[in-house]
């Protein structure tokens, strides 16, 4: 059976979790936090959630995950058939995990407020300021599509909404972030945020989840459960 390592809030990590739902995979979930920091640096010496490990080998990298997924479990497909499609689809999650997601996250963010000292004003400007932009674009790059599909590039959800949906749950949850000036992106996360497959992967539904939702301090912290 699969192990993941990752943790209630690793968004990354959430992204598997959701396309693991949706193919009906089942996995052992190892909480990071419970295996602590030094055994995990063993297993991934990336330091970063999520991984798989996969007879005993061991797979860092959600896009790669993800990829290693859909190629060897092909039933209940991501990835659009169409080739364009399936690049269109690419191109709109690489867009979160590359231009959103790493540079904001929090190891980031403690860099910059504890190397470069910037202030929590202006951590919050940076928050908003790559939401923004991200969002922003995405909404915009939906609205050109020629077919109105009910999610992103397909009538099901599939690997856009694997790593939108994520992505707009850790900004309303933990950011206030406001989703109105992008309602397209807004009607499928409602769309999305009801079915099992991803309130199976949210942050409240794994085992380690400490009963709210705590945003992990900017202070320097070794424990992965502060991620
Ligand atoms: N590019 C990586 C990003 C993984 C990542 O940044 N995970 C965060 C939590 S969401 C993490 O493990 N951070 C640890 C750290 O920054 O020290 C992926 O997509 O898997």
């Amino acid at each position: 059976m699969l192990k993941l390592y990752s943790n209630y809030l690793n968004s990354a990590g959430q992204r598997v979790r959701i396309a693991l739902a949706l193919k009906s995979l089942p996995y052992e979930y190892i909480a990071v936090s419970k295996i602590g920091w030094d055994a995990y640096q063993k297993i991934n010496p990336q330091r970063l959630m999520p991984a798989i490990e996969v007879n005993g080998q061991i797979i860092p990298q959600a896009t790669a995950i993800l990829e290693y997924i859909e190629e060897t479990c092909p039933q209940r497909p991501l990835l659009p058939a169409d080739p364009l499609l399936r690049a269109r689809a690419r191109g709109f999650a690489q867009f979160i995990t590359s231009e959103m997601h790493a540079v904001d996250v929090i190891s980031v963010r403690r860099f910059l407020a504890n190397d470069l000292g910037v202030t929590q004003d202006g951590i919050e400007l940076w928050h908003r300021h790559w939401f923004a932009r991200g969002f922003t674009a995405l909404e915009a790059l939906l609205a050109t599509r020629e077919t109105p599909w009910t999610y992103c590039f397909s009538n099901d959800p599939g690997w856009a909404e694997c790593h939108l949906i994520p992505q707009i749950e850790k900004g309303l949850s933990r950011f206030a972030l406001d989703m109105s000036p992008y309602p397209l992106l807004h009607s499928i996360y409602q769309r999305c945020a009801a079915q099992p497959a991803f309130i199976a992967a949210t942050p409240a539904q794994q085992p380690d989840y400490p009963g709210e939702l705590d945003e992990p301090s900017l202070q320097r912290s070794d424990n992965p459960a502060d991620l």
